[in-house]
Formats: structure tokens, C-alpha cells, sequence
């Protein structure tokens, strides 16, 4: 932790400033201190806006970790701030890093059914950009109605999913109604990430449950969380589980019959749109 604080140095930004140029040939990672940037990707010579980052986040990592152009063009929208960590020290931390935990989790993603539509180096570098977080029997992994900013997939233990009946959001979480459990191999939390709406049931720890996940962020020091151990935050999420997508989608539709069933109503959990 302190060699990546020793290496990181702080840089304005001015509204309208590329920080970084699709093409270009990776020099730093940075993360967001403050400010508002849109990532732009060429498709047949025009850039065409993908995404934004509002605040928080990081970007550049991919050129410095797999040795390739840089893949996004990343415009600042208003003045700002974000922290580097110049190549050579993201390489020497995050490289071997990245390496250990694809030595570790190499076999169990491969066992993923959900990821099986990911080529292996795919599937590799979700690897690459998960954690490992530990919770203890009861805890609340996710709650209901919380703005999302990661997905799970449960490496060992079991999950309980509850829901609040609609209308009902503020009643106590005993008052929810348990819909489903999950084990090992299995996912959660990918709903909201991929409707953008907030979460749309809670999850609790049923013992202890270790999960791969992003890292929720604590703001303040988020950002060390993603050098040390790597976030999949909804950029992350888009990219690299886009062709599992499908999959994913054809799922949510079977949530949807399952609440018909159990509360008689669709509760607008994913939008047809989406
Ligand atoms: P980099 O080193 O290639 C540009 O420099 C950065 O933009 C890249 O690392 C990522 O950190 C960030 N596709 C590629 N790069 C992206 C994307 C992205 N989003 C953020 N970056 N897509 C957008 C997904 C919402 C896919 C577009 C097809
Ligand atoms: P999320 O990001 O909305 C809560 O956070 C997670 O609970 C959600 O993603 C899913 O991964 C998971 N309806 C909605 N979410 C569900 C459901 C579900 N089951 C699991 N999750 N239904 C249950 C179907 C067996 C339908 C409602 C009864």
C-alpha cells in the first residue's frame, strides 16, 4: 500500500482536457479525485460515447495490463482532479498480483456456467479485476433499494435473497420475504447493474460466505481498494461480461415469472427497454 502512496502524484484537469487518446501507447492508470469524464470508442473512425464516470472510478489500466493501445479515449467534462501511478509501478503491484489470483481462481472460473459464452482469456481477465470478500453469518451483503456498484459470484457458502413486498420498501427487513438461496458458483447482484435500477432485493450471509466481487467503495479511500485489490465496477461489468449478457438477461426474465407467482405482480424489476 505505501509504495502504490509513494508512487501515485496528483494532476488537475481541465474541462474539455483528454487525459487519455484511443491508439495512444499506455503511460499511467489513474484514478478519479474529483471531476466528470466521458470515455469515448471509435467505431469505423467515428468516437462515439460509451460511458461516464461521475466523481469516481479509474481508468487505464488495460493498456498497462495486457500491452495493448489504449482502447478509450477519456474527455474531462468539467475541471478536476485524478491520482497516477505511473506503468512501471502498476506493472511491478498489479501484474503480479493479478497473476497469483489467476493462478487461484483459474479452475473455478472455468467451472462458471454463466461465464462459458467468455473466450478463456476472457474469462481470465474477469479474474483480473475481482476481489475476494469474507462475510460473516447474518450479515447484509446487499440491501434493497441501495444504488449498485458491484456483482457477486459465491466462491463458498450459501446466500439467502429477500424481498419486500411492493409498497412496502420501508418496512423491517424481518417483514421481507425470502425468495431464493445461492451456493457456490452461483451469482447475485448483476440486476441492477444491468437494469441500472437500484437493487431489487437484499442478501444476507448464511454462515460464512466468501464471495468474488468488486470491492463496495468506500469513497475516501476507494481507490486504494481498486490498486490493492481491483473493482468491477459497471464499466468493468459492461465490458468484459457483455457477450454473458444474454445469458444473464434470459435469467432476469425468469425472475419475473417468479415474483407473478409469488406477489402477483411484474414490480417493474428490469425494464423491457433495458
Ligand atoms: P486503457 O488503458 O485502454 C482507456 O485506456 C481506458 O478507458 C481503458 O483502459 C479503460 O480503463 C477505460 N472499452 C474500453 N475501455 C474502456 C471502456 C470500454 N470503458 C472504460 N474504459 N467500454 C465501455 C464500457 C462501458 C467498451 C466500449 C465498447
Ligand atoms: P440486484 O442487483 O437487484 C439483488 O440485487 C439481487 O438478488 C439481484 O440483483 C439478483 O441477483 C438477486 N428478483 C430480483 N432479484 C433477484 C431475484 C428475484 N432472485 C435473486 N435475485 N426473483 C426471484 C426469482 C427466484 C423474483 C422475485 C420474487
Amino acid at each position: 500500500m505505501s509504495q502504490v502512496l509513494d508512487a501515485m502524484f496528483e494532476k488537475s484537469v481541465e474541462g474539455g482536457e483528454h487525459v487519455i487518446d484511443q491508439g495512444d501507447d499506455g503511460d499511467n492508470f489513474y484514478v478519479i479525485d474529483w471531476g466528470t469524464y466521458d470515455i469515448y470508442v471509435k467505431c469505423e473512425g467515428v468516437g462515439r460515447c460509451v460511458g461516464t464516470y461521475d466523481n469516481r472510478g479509474s481508468f487505464g489500466e488495460l493498456a498497462l495490463m495486457y500491452n495493448t493501445p489504449r482502447a478509450a479515449t477519456i474527455i474531462a467534462t468539467s475541471p478536476g482532479a485524478v491520482w497516477g501511478l505511473d506503468r512501471v509501478t502498476f506493472r511491478r503491484i498489479i501484474v503480479k498480483n493479478n497473476a497469483k489470483k489467476r493462478r487461484m481462481y483459474e479452475s473455478f472460473i472455468e467451472s462458471l456456467p454463466f461465464l462459458k459464452s467468455l473466450e478463456l482469456s476472457e474469462r481470465l481477465k474477469v479474474v483480473d479485476v475481482i476481489g475476494t470478500k469474507i462475510y460473516k453469518d447474518g450479515e447484509q451483503i446487499i440491501a434493497q433499494g441501495d444504488m449498485a456498484d458491484c456483482f457477486f459470484i459465491i466462491e463458498s457458502g450459501e446466500v439467502k435473497i429477500t424481498m419486500k413486498r411492493k409498497g412496502k420498501q420501508d418496512v423491517d427487513e424481518n417483514e421481507a420475504v425470502e425468495i431464493t438461496r445461492y451456493t457456490r458458483g452461483q451469482y447475485f447482484g448483476e440486476l441492477a447493474l444491468v437494469t441500472n435500477k437500484p437493487r431489487a432485493a437484499s442478501a444476507f450471509a448464511l454462515g460464512t460466505v466468501k464471495c468474488l466481487a468488486s470491492s463496495c467503495r468506500i469513497p475516501s479511500i476507494g481507490f486504494l481498494f481498486f490498486v490493492l485489490d481491483s473493482v468491477m465496477d459497471v464499466q468493468a461489468f459492461e465490458r468484459l461480461l457483455g457477450p454473458c449478457m444474454e445469458i444473464m438477461k434470459r435469467n432476469i426474465a425468469n425472475y419475473e415469472e417468479q415474483l407473478v407467482a409469488l406477489f402477483g405482480t411484474n414490480m417493474d424489476i428490469a425494464d423491457p427497454s433495458a
